[in-house]
């Protein structure tokens, strides 16, 4: 096996040979020349938003980065903290104390979301920005962390710059961002924006625990989860690494996301009839795990030629034993694409699949929908915002779609809302090699701190201008 690419550390050295690095690179103190004149200046349009420049400290960053990487499971790979478990609880612990150091007042949230507040001039709405410091099983150490740390020092760097705010600033680390063992993900952001079924809550996993319970183990009342709603926002801003190759590839340190892909999660399951693995004739037999091995090849062969992607990143055989016939199979599916067509014609393709190779081999088949998430678009104004950050800082952001999920999809419903990113080392991601460089992170954290400063400047959001 190919070992793990070392981890860069070295602040300043572009591995990406950008060309817009020279101008737009933070200097040795932490400042960008340009966004310190941003922030620093006293425009006309908003003379009361004013204080000194904006230091981005990156290593004090990267040490938050890896106090909290310390908080992994220790019998999994990589850094992984998955929701409810102990890691992560701990881990949330930790980042509690260290918004409160940071100033921030600490509270959470009826739907378990964790949320520092930088209190401001009393304008309605707050500005809100964060992620999600859950991972997969195996996840690096920046997906979802960067947004909520970075958020944390952009909160830091505003304050230690003077800089007021007429809108409270809110640092949130959401409530289980990933998919869990209930097949949901963005429990915390689907919550707070009216996105929580009774259903969802119902749902059990592989040991018959539902999501009720387990935010109940985990200290939240289900129905205050369920019926809880946040004050409506003035505006909404993460930031994250991109998780793909294309900033990278351009060489761009920032990308403002246009908008979301559509997400389409269905378990399938095959229900076949379980033998001798001996003594069974092959043409006898119903085996659930060919069958849902049809499927699995069917989904990738279905996205193939551009416009969308699919996976079945998650399949259980039972009862797993070389010598027995499969009598169980469940496959996760997803399907994921910008155009809403390109998913439900290939969603209704797989089905087929799925159904004929069931029928073919005498087999059951059951479909759950877990989620249909449409593609979302990112917000003109935050878009806008980012942009302008981002050019007076220097930078050249590029604009490109996200095939992630986050939590600012589900932000969208209730405020507007827009996404911020940073490159990926080799377009890595949900896996230990995640990395990003120092100055890419210090570049998105300068823009995250300098949108912010945009966005509490917009006039209040028009009523029903969001989704
Ligand atoms: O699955 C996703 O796209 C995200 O990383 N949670
Ligand atoms: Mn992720
Ligand atoms: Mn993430």
């Amino acid at each position: 096996m190919k070992p793990p690419a070392p981890q860069r550390y070295t602040a300043n050295h572009g591995c990406y040979g950008r060309e817009n690095r020279a101008t737009a690179a933070f200097r040795s103190d932490g400042l960008t020349d340009s966004l310190a004149g941003v922030m620093s200046s006293q425009p006309r349009d908003a003379p009361r938003v004013g204080g000194g420049p904006v230091r981005i400290d990156v290593e004090r960053v990267l040490a938050d980065i890896a106090e909290l990487a310390a908080y992994r499971e220790p019998d999994e790979p990589g850094s992984t903290r998955r929701v409810f478990r102990d890691a992560h609880r701990s881990g949330r612990v930790w980042l509690a104390a260290r918004m409160a150091e940071v100033g921030l007042e600490v509270e959470t949230d009826g739907a378990g979301n964790l949320i520092g507040t930088r209190t401001g001039r009393g304008a309605p709405g707050a500005v809100v920005t964060g992620s999600h410091t859950d991972t997969v099983r195996g996840g690096g150490r920046y997906d979802g962390v960067l947004g909520v740390l970075g958020g944390l020092e952009a909160a830091r760097a505003l304050s230690a710059a003077g800089i007021e705010l007429e809108h409270d600033l809110q640092v949130v680390d959401f409530l289980g961002e990933e998919p869990n063992d209930w097949g949901l993900s963005c429990v915390g952001s689907r919550a707070v924006t009216g996105g929580l079924a009774r259903a969802d809550l119902e749902r059990t996993d592989a040991h018959g625990r539902t999501l009720a319970r387990a935010l109940a183990d985990f200290g939240r009342d289900p129905e205050t989860a369920l019926t809880g709603r946040w004050p409506l926002p003035h505006a909404f801003v993460e930031l994250h690494i991109e998780q793909g190759p294309v900033l990278e590839l351009a060489g761009r340190a920032i990308g403002v996301v246009t908008g979301i892909v559509g997400v389409h999660r269905v378990l399938v399951e095959f229900a076949g009839r379980r033998d001798h693995a001996g003594t069974m004739p092959m043409d006898q037999r119903h085996d659930a795990a060919c069958a849902a091995a049809e499927l699995m090849l069917a989904v990738e062969a279905l996205a193939q030629g551009g416009g969308g992607v699919g996976t079945t990143g998650r399949v259980e055989v039972e009862p797993g034993a070389m010598n027995v016939v499969p009598d169980r199979a469940r496959v996760w599916m997803e399907l994921r694409s910008i155009d809403p067509a390109w998913v439900s014609e290939r969603r209704d393709a797989a089905l087929a699949a799925a159904a004929a190779a069931a029928s073919r081999r005498g087999v059951g088949l059951s479909v759950d929908v877990l989620s249909d998430e449409p593609p979302t678009p990112m917000d003109p104004q935050v878009r806008g915002a980012i942009d302008a950050a981002a050019r007076a800082a220097g930078y050249d952001p590029l604009e490109l779609a996200s095939g992630a999920e986050h939590d600012t999809r589900q932000i969208a419903r209730i405020a507007r809302s827009g996404l911020i990113f940073v490159p990926s080392l080799d377009g890595r991601s949900h896996c230990a090699e995640e990395w990003t460089d120092p100055a890419d992170l210090a570049a998105g954290i300068g823009v995250l701190a300098a949108t912010i400063v945009g966005l509490d400047r917009l006039p209040p959001p028009s009523p029903g201008a969001v989704r």
